[in-house]
């Protein structure tokens, strides 16, 4: 009966009238199978999941069906058998997994949690994913088979793909800039993937013990997360300045921590490991506070949690000129004269949060016109920063350069604008030795061009003050 419904289902596909011819030749048994992966009509589809799947990971498992099939079912297979999966989620594997084809052929079961659909698939390993017309898949009594040999699979009309099941995965970081997170910002994105796990528990310990926990859910396809966590305690403090450590804290395809059991907690999920890390600070320290989060997540016998960790300087917001150099010389260094038409690049360095902050650059020189104002809101990690300011039609004379972010001034230095073709040299590098004589960067007042070098740039290791000719 079976074999009847599926001629009837291809005969109304002239791409697959000749197989269709072939199956009636060769009368019941022979293999009437949906092509695989594509190239020419099919009757049958499996479009998703595709290739790769994470333990405990929702998909949608859909497909497109072909006219005359009304129902499918679903099975997966990694040798032998083929096993029929629980779609529906309601731990039987029976005829209420079956789909039903919608009238516009396609097929679709939204959300399904493939690893509690069959325990072969919390297997990280190499499968295959199989649809098959339910009238295929029916047994004597009319009831679909929770098991399909290769070759009962294959005689009904079907199609499969490769699926590779893969263990859980966490990466992430926390977006500083330059390694600190500035009191003035006192939050921090906290970014990545954790992809078959439902989101991670972001963590911060201060080097008193307090804690600031947040947890952050994945979202989309890919089990992204991307959340500013504030660095404040349940009881809205911020947390000390100085040294924290930031965890990234994923409990696994589980999504239980270590053995399942929290001290003084009743269940072991994240919001139960949020208590627990509370409970902890400060009293212990931070390390302490530390050490007990790996015992009791990835550090337990047998556990599937993953732990990231990122050390990183709590301080006030610093944001610093580094060098004036016109945009025809990026690789001269210094706060240099500019001359009247240039375009005035002016570079730096700040540990604020991009995309919330703008830092905006104003040049300045009492009675002299306005010049515009630079301003941007992107930097990388290295906290560098860049704006450009034409000087068109500006006035010869010392400036003063003043930038800001929010309300307030973090940096200010001068800069003398001179008519075009009196700048002399400009100094290229750190490791030239000539002294620029006669350089711009003497100014006849204000704090002079060694007001670049910073507390901002003396306080992180490697950098330097962006003397000229030094
Ligand atoms: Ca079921
Ligand atoms: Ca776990």
């Amino acid at each position: 009966m079976g074999v009847t419904r599926s001629r009837v289902a291809m005969l109304g596909l002239l791409g697959l009238v000749v197989l269709s011819l072939l199956a009636l030749h060769h009368g019941p048994g022979v293999t009437v199978q949906a092509q695989e992966g594509g190239g020419g009509a099919v009757s049958l589809t499996i479009s998703s999941p595709r290739g790769v799947y994470f333990p405990g990971q929702d998909v949608d498992v859909g497909g497109s069906a072909a006219t005359g099939i009304d129902e499918v079912a679903v099975y997966v297979r990694e040798a032998g058998d083929w096993h029929l999966l629980d779609l529906n989620e309601d731990g039987q594997r029976d005829d209420g997994d079956a789909v039903n084809v919608n009238p516009n052929g396609t097929w679709l079961r939204r959300g399904v949690t493939l690893s509690n659909a069959s325990r072969l698939l919390d297997i990280p390993g190499q499968y295959r994913i199989g649809v098959i017309d339910a009238v295929d898949a029916r047994n004597r009594r009319g009831n679909l088979s929770r098991t399909l040999t290769p070759n009962d699979f294959v005689s009904g009309t079907a199609a499969q793909e490769p699926l590779s099941v893969k263990p859980p995965r966490l990466e992430g970081a926390f977006q500083t800039r330059r390694g600190q997170v500035a009191t003035d910002d006192g939050a921090v994105a906290v970014q990545g993937i954790s992809r078959g796990m439902p989101g991670v528990l972001v963590v911060m310990v201060d080097s008193r013990g307090n804690v600031a926990t947040q947890e952050v859910p994945a979202r989309g396809r890919y089990d992204v997360f991307d959340e500013d966590v504030p660095l404040l305690t349940p009881a809205d403090r911020p947390l000390s300045q100085g040294h924290i450590v930031g965890l990234l804290v994923a409990l696994g395809r589980d999504d239980v921590a270590g053995d399942g059991s929290l001290p003084a907690q009743e269940t072991a999920g994240r919001a139960a490991l949020a208590a627990y890390v509370q409970s902890l600070g400060p009293n212990p320290g931070q390390e302490q506070v530390v050490s007990r989060i790996y015992e009791q997540t990835s550090l337990e016998a047998g556990s599937d949690d993953m732990v990231r960790e990122q050390r990183f300087t709590f301080t006030d917001g610093e944001t610093a000129v580094r060098s004036v150099v016109p945009a025809s010389a990026p690789d001269a260094t210094g706060v240099n004269r500019i001359e009247v038409g240039e375009t005035m690049l002016i570079r730096g360095v700040t540990n604020r949060k991009p995309d919330d902050n703008t830092i905006r650059v104003e040049l300045t020189r009492p009675g002299a016109p306005l010049l515009p104002i630079g301003a941007t809101d992107e930097w990388g990690p290295d906290g560098h920063w860049s704006v450009a300011i034409d000087t068109s039609g500006a006035e010869a004379g010392v400036y003063e350069l003043r930038v800001q972010v929010g309300n307030g001034t973090s940096d200010l230095v001068t800069v003398e604008l001179v008519p075009p073709g009196q700048r002399g040299p400009l100094p290229r590098n750190e490791t030239t030795t000539a002294e620029p004589t006669g350089n711009a960067t003497t100014t006849p007042d204000g704090p002079g061009p060694f007001a670049v070098c910073s507390a901002v740039l003396r306080s992180i290791p490697g950098e330097h003050c962006a003397r000229p000719g030094i």
